[in-house]
């Protein structure tokens, strides 16, 4: 029996589902019941009525599965897989922000640990930040972990005042802005696609700015034929999958080295063996799960 085989046949014998995102390595996806951005994997998490959860990505979204689906088991299939970007605030920058505003919200990205959610007000994505941070009441946002994605959400709400964290994603943040203008002079006719982790040059020479899903989707919809994509390579799969007839570019081929460590062979490890089961600190799981639940309910 072939790997693919005996993934699919433990899945149906445990009552396992595999959600995967868009950044893992093609044929890991091929075994998927669910791709998609973080956003997306965690209603799907939500909702399931599979007993496990087997999480193609990273550590965060092994956790937010966990958080909110709790009765479930969830199994990383390499439990190194990890963001760096999701530890790069710390529960005393935002204790010290706090201090300074009476009105403060902590507006968390889900790329980030439970710990730094359990700290915060609520959660975003990249696919719905704005709609959830223009939904509260509050004046002053204290937005973590990423700095691109708050400096470009608050560019979307300048009603508010935002505070950000030293955070970012390496690579997005290795898109070069020089790179890029290079290759729209190669590729004139081509549209610029990029995620709101890039630098603030890179998205001034997009000409559109929105999170996997939203790039996949805006493809689509575009009449352009040829686009440069500014994201992380895992998104090109989907793109070329459902759009044969358009060409799609990258600046160099970022790669995120953290989703690539999840392969087939640790999938069917992880179904056999049930290794690598996410457990989560009693003593945060519920003010994590809050922020969480908060951001599932203004996204809507
Ligand atoms: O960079 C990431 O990890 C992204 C874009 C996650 C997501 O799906 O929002
Ligand atoms: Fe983290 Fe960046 Fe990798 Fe996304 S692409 S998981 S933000 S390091």
């Amino acid at each position: 029996m072939d790997i693919i085989e005996e993934i699919n046949r433990l899945k149906k014998e445990k009552n396992a589902v595999i959600l995967s995102h868009y950044y893992v390595d093609d044929d890991v996806k091929e075994v998927a019941d669910y791709t998609g951005d973080s956003y997306y994997l965690s209603k799907v998490a939500k909702e399931t009525d599979a007993d496990i959860i087997v999480l193609s990505g990273v550590s965060f979204m092994g956790e937010s599965a966990k958080l909110l689906n709790p009765e479930k088991t969830v199994l990383m299939p390499d439990s190194h897989a990890d963001c760096p970007m999701a530890h790069m605030a710390t529960v005393e920058y935002i204790e010290k922000v706090k201090e300074k505003y009476d009105d403060i919200a902590i507006v968390c990205y889900i790329n980030s640990t439970a710990l730094l959610k359990s700290h915060s007000d609520v959660c975003v994505t990249s696919a719905n930040a704005v709609k959830v941070v223009k939904a509260l009441p509050n004046k002053n946002i204290l937005f973590i972990p990423d700095e691109n994605l708050g400096r470009y959400v608050a560019s979307q709400i300048p009603e508010k005042n935002f505070i950000f964290n030293p955070g970012f994603c390496p690579i997005h943040k290795g898109i070069s802005a020089a790179e890029l203008a290079e290759c729209k002079k190669k590729f004139p006719d081509a549209e610029v696609l990029t995620h709101p982790e890039c630098t603030q040059d890179v998205l001034a020479l997009s000409d559109f700015i929105g999170s996997t899903s939203g790039i996949i989707k805006y493809a689509g919809e575009s009449k352009a034929a040829s686009f440069i994509i500014c994201t992380e390579c895992g998104v090109l799969y989907e793109l070329r999958e459902r759009y044969p007839d358009k060409t799609f570019y990258t600046v160099g081929l970022p790669t995120c080295v953290n989703m690539k460590k999840v392969t087939l062979e640790k999938i069917l490890d992880v179904l056999k063996t049930g290794k690598n089961e996410i457990f989560l600190d009693n003593d945060l799981k519920d003010k994590a799960l809050a922020s969480l639940d908060k951001m599932l309910e203004l996204a809507k």
